[in-house]
């Protein structure tokens, strides 16, 4: 199939287009390289230190034989973006390039205007290009499990039966974000489900946990292949910053009371939700929502959790709780459905100890390059 992975260069992007690469897929990837910038910007950096996406792609034809195109620029371009379409004739559009970042969505003004205009415009322009250039090709959409909020009910995928005044309706799940970034998904979900009713679109929204871990078989194969990690406190998450965290001997970092509750699934189960979504596309017209995660955990279970390894492998840390920096629910029901990608074949791989330990062992081979003063947080809600 041509798929083509926007947001390629990136920590989903990159083993994604990997992955479907060794499954036989003819892979083209576009990115604006934004997010290296971004560490520019904040003074920040990969955990790992990650070669240029010229030198990842070598190395991968190098090392298989396989090519991946690359295009540089970006989704806000619509001229660029045709010129990709002209080129690559895709299958599959998987969307991962946006500014995923609920911190830095809420810097100031100027950094929430740039992350919904770059999301929401960047994916209308790829709604648009699927209509006018490839009006067959599926849209395999990252959103997030934090569209739906912390609501007092079950969540469901996407879509809840609703009886109102002795009327029946399936209508889309309430939302209720927490930050313009998680906002700016619920706007790409409602643009994409107007767009699969008038035009006949094909589109899979994944809303995707929290990503854990940084290795898949392929980035494994050669230093140059490395994916990146996050750790700082604006693009750090949860369970991979906590990691890192213990690498330095640094206090885990729970906001508020610990008791917020997310979806969470490993870095190898993301590449295999997104080829499950390719390989059954939904049809034209429908639009589609899977709930992509494994398990939940909640913010003080992680800590523990990422304490007792990180103490069992000689490192000493501490769970501190410090003020939240967010405005949140810290104390909330939780319980989502995600049975649509297991029904299709997803075999998750659970959060184990060895898990954790992997991830810890790579922090600790590259801790000199961790900043510390980015580890706190630094940004607030208020
Ligand atoms: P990332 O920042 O590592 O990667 C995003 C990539 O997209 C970057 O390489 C960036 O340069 C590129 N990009 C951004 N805007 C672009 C534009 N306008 N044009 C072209 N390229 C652009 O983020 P990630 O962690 O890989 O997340 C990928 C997607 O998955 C995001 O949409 C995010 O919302 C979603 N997601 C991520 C997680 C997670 O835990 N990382 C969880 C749920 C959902
Ligand atoms: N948290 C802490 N301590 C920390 C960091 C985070 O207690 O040091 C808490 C936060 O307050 C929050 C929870 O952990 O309650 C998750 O925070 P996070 O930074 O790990 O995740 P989040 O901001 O939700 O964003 C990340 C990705 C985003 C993706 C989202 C999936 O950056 O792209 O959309 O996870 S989800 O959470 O399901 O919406």
């Amino acid at each position: 199939m041509r798929i083509i992975v926007a947001g390629g260069d990136g920590f989903c992007g990159w083993p994604t287009a990997l992955y479907l690469s060794k499954q036989g897929h003819d892979v083209s990837i576009v990115d604006n390289l934004a997010r290296r910038e971004i560490d520019e910007e904040l003074h920040s950096n990969s955990v790992t230190p990650i070669a240029t996406l010229e030198e990842r792609v070598a190395k991968w034809k190098e090392l298989t034989g396989k090519e991946i195109r690359t295009f540089i620029g970006d989704l806000n371009h619509y001229d660029f973006l045709r010129e990709v379409f002209r080129q690559t004739e895709p299958e599959a559009f998987v969307h991962f390039a946006e500014q995923r970042s609920a911190p830095y969505s809420m810097i100031d003004r100027q950094h929430a205007a740039y992350t919904q205009t770059n999301n929401v415009i960047g994916n209308l322009n790829v709604l648009y290009a699927i209509k006018e250039f490839a009006p067959e090709c599926h849209l395999i959409k990252l959103g997030t499990m934090g569209e739906y909020g912390t609501p007092n009910i079950d969540i469901e995928e996407g879509y809840i039966e609703i009886e109102h005044n002795g009327r029946k309706d399936t209508l889309p799940y309430p939302k209720q974000p927490g930050s313009f970034y998680h906002l700016s998904k619920v706007h790409d979900s409602h643009n994409i489900m107007f767009a699969c009713k008038i035009w006949g679109i094909r589109a899979t929204d994944l809303n995707q946990g929290i990503v854990y871990g940084l290795h898949t078989q392929e980035t494994q194969m050669d230093p140059v292949l490395v994916n990146r990690v996050d750790y700082d406190g604006v693009f750090g998450t949860a369970l991979n910053r906590f990691v890192n965290q213990a690498a330095i001997g640094h206090d885990i970092t729970v906001y508020g009371s610990g008791g917020q509750t997310r979806a969470f699934l490993n870095i190898e189960d993301t590449v295999r939700c997104v080829e499950i979504a390719a390989e059954n596309p939904a049809d034209r017209g429908e639009f589609r929502v899977f709930n992509q995660f494994t398990e939940w955990f909640s913010v003080n279970e992680l800590a523990e959790r990422v304490q007792k390894i990180a103490k069992e492998e000689g490192f000493t840390t501490e769970v501190k709780k410090i003020e939240n920096p967010r405005i949140e629910n810290e104390d909330h029901y939780y319980n989502a459905k995600n049975t649509k990608l297991r029904d299709l074949g997803l075999e998750p791989h659970l959060l184990t100890d060895d898990v954790i330990r992997d991830i810890l062992k790579i922090s600790v081979e590259n801790k000199d390059r961790i900043i510390e003063e980015n580890v706190l947080p630094s940004i607030t809600w208020k």
